[in-house]
C-alpha cells in the first residue's frame, strides 16, 4: 500500500515538475534551444542587469513545447524599458495569414494593424513560406514606476477576430501577467550577455532570462475547426514603441544586418533562412565572428581569416562597417580649415580672411 501511494505520489510530482514555472527564467524543461540568435542588436546591448530595467532589446534564442493544454514560450534577452515592443505570431493551426491584414482588430493604439498591409493590398508583413500566423502576442515595458503590459490578437484568414489588452504586471515570478482568458506573460530583464550591439553575426548562445509566456491551446479554436494542437511555429522581433520601426532582432535570426525599419514593407521571404522556429526544431549552430576588415578605406563585414586573405586590416570579433565611428574611414587632414578634403591654398585665404579674429 505504501509502495503503491509513493509511486502516486511521485507520478504526481512529476508532473508538475514538467511544467516551465512562470518567471522570466528558462526551465530544464524547455530542452534545447530550437533556434540561436545569428545576429548583434542594433538596438542597444544591456548592461544594468536589473530584473526589470533594461537599456537595450535582444532576442538571443527561441524555446517552445506544449503540454496538452498551454503552448510556453521562452524567448531570452532584453526588452528595453522605454516601451519597444516585442512582437509574436504564432501558426498553430490551419488558415492565418502569410501576409499581415489591415483589418485585424484595433489593439495597442491600432498597432497590429499598423504592420499590415495599408489598404493598397500591395504590402504588409510577410512572413516565409508556409507560415500563417493565428494569433499575435505583444509586450512591453517601461514607467518611472516599472511595469509590463501585454495585447493578443486572433488572426483569421479573412481577417477581424478577437483581441484584446491582456493586462499588466512587473518582473520575475511575482509580477507575471495574468489574463482573464489564462494568458500568462512574465519578463525577466537581468541579461547581459548574448548578442552585443552592432549589425554583424552575433551569438545569442547561453542566455537564461527574458520573456516566458502561456497561451492557452483553446485560444486558438475560435471556431472548433482547430483540431488537436501539437505543434507550433514562432516568429518574433522587436520593434519600436509603435510597432512601426523593426530592430534587426527577429527570431530564427537575419544572418546579420541592419534595423528592418518598417515592418510593412518587411518580406521574410526575402531574407535568407527562416524567421521563425518549430517546435521540436535544433537551432542551427552560431555563424562564426565576423568583423570590419579595411583595405584602405573601403570597409566589409567579413571572418578574420577572410579578411586576413584579402590583405586587409582586422578591427576585432563584433565591430561592423555602419560602427561610429567608421572603422576604414581616412584620417582627418590636418590643416583642413573649411573641410573640403584636401589643404590647399583655400585654407590659407580662409585663415587670412579671418585673421585677427578673436571671441
Ligand atoms: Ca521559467
Ligand atoms: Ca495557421
Ligand atoms: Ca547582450
Ligand atoms: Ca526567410
Amino acid at each position: 500500500m505504501k509502495t503503491i501511494s509513493t509511486t502516486l505520489l511521485l507520478l504526481c510530482a512529476s508532473t508538475v515538475w514538467a511544467q516551465p514555472t512562470m518567471d522570466g527564467t528558462l526551465d530544464a524543461v524547455y530542452g534545447s534551444a530550437n533556434a540561436v540568435q545569428n545576429t548583434q542588436t542594433s538596438f542597444g546591448d544591456s548592461d544594468i542587469g536589473m530584473p526589470d530595467f533594461a537599456n537595450g532589446s535582444e532576442i538571443d534564442a527561441g524555446y517552445a513545447i506544449i503540454d496538452g493544454v498551454y503552448l510556453y514560450i521562452m524567448l531570452p534577452g532584453n526588452l528595453e524599458s522605454t516601451f519597444n515592443k516585442i512582437d509574436i505570431f504564432i501558426d498553430a493551426r490551419s488558415g492565418g495569414q502569410h501576409t499581415l491584414r489591415s483589418d485585424n482588430p484595433d489593439i495597442d493604439f491600432d498597432g497590429l494593424n499598423r504592420m499590415g498591409d495599408d489598404g493598397s493590398g500591395k504590402n504588409g508583413l510577410t512572413f516565409d513560406t508556409g507560415f500563417e500566423a493565428d494569433m499575435w502576442v505583444s509586450m512591453t515595458c517601461g514607467g518611472d514606476v516599472f511595469a509590463t503590459y501585454a495585447n493578443y490578437a486572433e488572426l483569421h484568414t479573412t481577417g477581424a477576430g478577437f483581441g484584446e489588452y491582456i493586462g499588466a504586471g512587473s518582473s520575475g515570478s511575482a509580477g507575471v501577467i495574468f489574463g482573464k482568458t489564462g494568458f500568462m506573460l512574465a519578463l525577466d530583464n537581468s541579461n547581459v550577455s548574448g548578442v552585443g550591439f552592432g549589425e554583424g553575426t552575433g551569438c545569442g548562445e547561453g542566455v537564461t532570462t527574458g520573456i516566458e509566456i502561456a497561451i492557452p491551446l483553446s485560444l486558438f479554436d475560435w471556431d472548433g475547426l482547430a483540431g488537436d494542437i501539437t505543434s507550433a511555429k514562432i516568429c518574433a522581433f522587436i520593434n519600436n514603441g509603435g510597432h512601426d520601426y523593426m530592430s534587426n532582432q527577429v527570431i530564427g535570426g537575419i544572418g546579420g544586418g541592419g534595423t528592418l525599419e518598417d515592418p510593412r514593407f518587411v518580406n521574410f521571404e526575402l531574407i535568407e533562412g527562416n524567421q521563425y522556429f518549430t517546435i521540436g526544431e535544433a537551432a542551427e549552430p552560431c555563424p562564426i565572428a565576423t568583423g570590419a576588415c579595411c583595405v584602405d578605406i573601403s570597409c566589409s563585414d567579413i571572418t578574420s581569416d577572410d579578411c586576413i586573405g584579402i590583405g586587409g586590416e582586422y578591427n576585432g570579433d563584433g565591430s561592423f562597417c555602419n560602427g561610429d565611428p567608421a572603422p576604414c574611414a581616412p584620417e582627418p587632414c590636418e590643416g583642413d580649415v573649411n573641410g573640403d578634403g584636401v589643404v590647399n591654398v583655400a585654407d590659407i585665404l580662409t585663415v587670412i580672411g579671418n585673421w585677427g579674429c578673436a571671441q
